[in-house]
């Protein structure tokens, strides 16, 4: 249990909205259904081996050892979560709708675990999908503080195998470190400063070409291996697979290649999307892709792989079907891809759209960095304590108007609520419904809401170096 001392010195007492009581259970609504035990999920320190050389990383694992969770639509969200490292944590449940105080952002929602402490989770699930969860706390998930979380439901089909891929970028150098070579500058390249007028800025994002991949990262992992050593995935010649894709990378955003495979994407961030029928997808960081597979009937070996977005370097895993040799795979491919689009997006189509409504509130946030500096902003606003939650109210249809005034791709991530994807480039449609949005130099995006979950919401760019330099924000209703 989160003490109650701990709640009294939060920020979050000092906010108009009633503070949480003694621990999240307890504040939570209830589901009425208490015979459902808790999961119980321990926060750990675990080694694993990339390429060859032995890492400490975090994990999220239940007592037998499962990463994550994997439950059902319609029961009870009931963890129970142990923080059993050395420093304070908190877990947000990414994509889900729970009660503001449980949505596990530090300093928002409520205080963190304290190393040995506890906290309790009791929500119930409204809809399923592929989610995932992952501290807020400090530079955490940098360090693979996250595991998936999978909501199966009535699209669930018994002959289909379901495969998770886990996307994760890496590096042996503390984050800590990273974070402050960033800050320091070095190789940044230049960008246009605060004083540049904003049609000058977004221009420049337009025409100059998009900056990517800000941190070097060391190895790429797909569940935790890289292609010198991937996961083989025994499935059925001529059988059906569903896919479920979570891009629970820091700083990297990629094309799923699926080879010759062509896959049907039936759902982006749990939410049911009209089929697109591929070989190549893009994901942006903290985005899922449900995709459906059907398997050539003779034996082969399938790789699925990941290719950083505007670079060479791949990671992946094979699903082998029947016996059939698995080749070894290059980490590199021989072009460097191209930098993800809004191609795909635009074409996006949600299966249940939000009810057709008048925005009752419209905020523009201006995507906003000063890359010498590594400062990233909203409307030129570094996010640090002080900053007032923008204000909606219980009830409102809100639209995002975001505005990408910098050169590189932000994955904007709004928490508590899902949202549609209304407007690309000035251009209306009724987009996919999903909760991580990639808006792309220079480009506009809106977004829909209802507000229907009364609290203090965070909404921030899912790159977590840009989210740790102030590329965060609040909104807040009661
Ligand atoms: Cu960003």
């Amino acid at each position: 249990m989160i003490s109650r001392r701990a709640l009294l010195v939060s920020a979050l007492a000092a906010a108009s909205i009633r503070p949480p009581t003694a621990c999240a259970q307890a504040a939570a609504p209830r589901s009425g259904d208490s015979t459902v035990p808790a999961t119980i999920l321990q926060l750990q320190r675990r080694t694993i081996q990339v390429n060859g050389k032995s890492a400490t990383v975090f994990g999220i694992r239940q007592p037998d050892g499962t990463s994550g969770i994997i439950t059902e639509v319609g029961k009870t969200f009931r963890v129970h979560l142990e923080n059993n490292i050395d420093q304070p944590s908190l877990i947000h449940w990414h994509g889900l709708t729970p009660p503001y105080q449980q949505d596990g952002v530090p300093g928002i929602s409520g205080p963190p675990i304290p190393p040995g402490g506890s906290a309790d989770y009791d929500f119930p699930l409204r809809f399923g999908g592929t989610f995932w969860m992952h501290s807020h706390q400090g530079l955490q998930e940098q360090s693979l503080m996250l595991a998936p979380l999978i909501i199966h439901d009535d699209r669930d089909r018994p002959s289909e195998q379901e495969v998770v891929l886990m996307l994760n970028d890496f590096s042996f150098t503390p984050p800590e470190e990273i974070f402050a070579g960033l800050k320091k500058g070095g190789s940044m390249p230049k960008m246009a400063s605060m004083a540049t007028p904003a049609a000058a800025m977004i221009a420049t994002a337009q025409t100059a070409g998009p900056d990517l991949n800000d941190v070097k990262y060391d190895a790429f992992l797909a569940n935790d291996r890289t292609l010198a050593d991937p996961e083989v995935i025994k499935v059925e010649p001529g059988g059906k697979v569903l896919l479920r894709v979570i891009n629970g990378s820091s700083m990297s955003n990629y094309h799923l290649d699926l080879g010759q495979l062509k896959g049907e994407l039936n759902a982006v961030d749990g939410f049911r999307t009209a089929p697109v029928m591929a070989s190549r997808f893009p994901i942006a960081v903290a985005q899922r892709l449900d995709i459906r597979l059907t398997l050539p009937r003779e034996p082969a070996a399938h790789p699925v792989l990941a290719v950083l977005e505007g670079d060479r370097r791949q990671t992946g895993i094979v699903l082998a079907a029947g016996p059939a040799p698995v080749a070894r795979i290059a980490d590199t491919v021989s072009t460097p891809s191209a930098a993800l689009t809004l191609d795909l997006e635009r074409r996006l189509h949600a299966a249940e759209p939000l009810r057709p409504r008048k925005a009752d509130r419209v905020h523009t946030l201006n995507l906003t960095g000063d890359m010498a500096r590594y400062i990233w902003s909203i409307n030129n606003i570094a996010w640090n304590k002080d900053v007032p939650p923008l204000s909606i109210a219980k009830g409102e249809r809100v639209e995002l108007v975001m505005i990408n005034q910098t050169r590189m791709p932000h994955p904007m991530h709004l928490h508590g609520h899902e949202f549609e994807v209304v407007e690309i480039d000035g251009k209306r449609f009724a987009g996919a419904v999903r909760d991580t949005v990639l808006v792309t130099p220079g480009r506009r995006v809106v977004i829909a809401f209802d507000a229907n979950n009364p609290g203090l919401w965070a909404f921030h760019c899912h790159l977590l170096y840009h989210l740790d330099a102030g590329m965060f924000t609040t909104f807040r209703y009661v």
